[in-house]
């Protein structure tokens, strides 16, 4: 009988697949599947039962989403982690993941982090903005465990990696959520056994729903498959003023009729979040003259 199941870590040639009964199964792949290409985490799949606890998978469903590095199938969720002390606050790499995520087709939370360092009102101007634009921002302490549940609310039936600078504390939240992770093992460990050098990306159940992985996402960052025009479409509130903009081709960089000049002007797009947009740009740019030069 083909049954359905979500892949939660591969190992080797195995892929270990969460039952529907919450069980794990270590299963091995059939020849047509893996030679279309490789089965990751997060992957839903039809497998075939063959003992208490071993499989066969026969075919992979169509993914939602891919992530690079790590690589994970059916992404739903990015946490964008900030803070505004230690590391200072750092909104280029906070605009540069939301937009990766957007451009993915994922949808992207904000977390503040180490709310415990900052003074009341300290984050209140930059929550503002990005809650206008429509982004989820949830104020975190990983140290005192305030927010912590509401962040959970949002990560509940979702696929979430979490993203940002180093030290900004990933791990630290993810081990915060950590004693509400429930991840019923069959005997993973024996399995594991004499592999612990090349440790693979795992995602862990939450209770209610979804799963988190283990390891922080888009460890590589680049806007590679993001050509200038598409830009502006992953900017949510530049996106909304571009549809008035005189000219169809308009970057948004002073052009005549340029209606998102005029939301930055009437206070309506945020002054960094355009300047993040203009450095992109500009990066985008230079790679497609740079591969234009290539082509020749
Ligand atoms: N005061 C305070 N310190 C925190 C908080 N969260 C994490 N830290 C501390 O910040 C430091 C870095 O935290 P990590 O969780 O290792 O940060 P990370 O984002 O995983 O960093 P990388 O793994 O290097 O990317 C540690 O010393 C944590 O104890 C918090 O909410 N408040
Ligand atoms: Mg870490
Ligand atoms: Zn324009």
């Amino acid at each position: 009988m083909m049954l359905t199941g979500r892949v939660i870590k591969t190992i080797g040639g195995f892929a270990f697949v969460e039952t529907a009964e919450n069980t794990i199964l270590r299963c091995t792949v059939r020849k047509k599947v893996k030679e279309a290409g490789r089965i990751l985490p997060g992957d839903v799949v039809k497998y075939e039962r063959l003992g208490p606890q071993e499989g066969v998978i026969e075919d992979i469903e169509p993914r939602t989403s891919c992530l690079e590095r790590p690589s994970i199938a059916n992404v739903s969720r990015v946490v964008a982690v900030i803070t505004l002390k230690h590391p200072s606050l750092n909104l280029r790499l906070l605009d540069k993941i939301l937009v990766v995520a957007e451009n993915k087709g994922i949808s992207p939370i904000i977390c503040l982090n180490k709310s415990d360092l900052n003074e009341p009102g300290d984050a209140r101007d930059l929550i503002d903005t990005y809650r206008r634009i429509g982004y989820p921002v949830v104020v975190t302490s990983a140290k005192t465990g305030a927010g912590i549940d509401e962040l959970v609310q949002l990560l509940r039936g979702q696929i979430s990696v979490f993203s940002g600078q180093s030290g900004v504390g990933k791990s630290s939240l993810l081990n915060a959520i950590n004693p509400r992770l429930k991840l019923r093992v069959g005997d993973l460990g024996k399995w594991d056994e004499g592999r612990h050098t090349t440790r693979s990306v795992e995602l862990f159940r939450l209770e209610g729903g979804g799963y988190v992985a283990d390891t922080p996402g888009f460890q590589r960052l680049n806007c590679d498959s993001i050509s200038s025009s598409e830009l502006g479409l992953l900017f949510p509130e530049i996106a909304r003023k571009m549809v008035g903009c005189e000219f169809r081709s308009c970057l948004h960089r002073g052009e005549k009729g340029c209606a998102v000049l005029r939301a930055l002007e009437a206070g309506e797009v945020s002054p960094t979040r355009y300047e993040n947009y203009l450095d992109m740009l500009d990066e985008i740019m230079e790679a497609e003259e740079a591969g234009k030069w290539v082509k020749r």
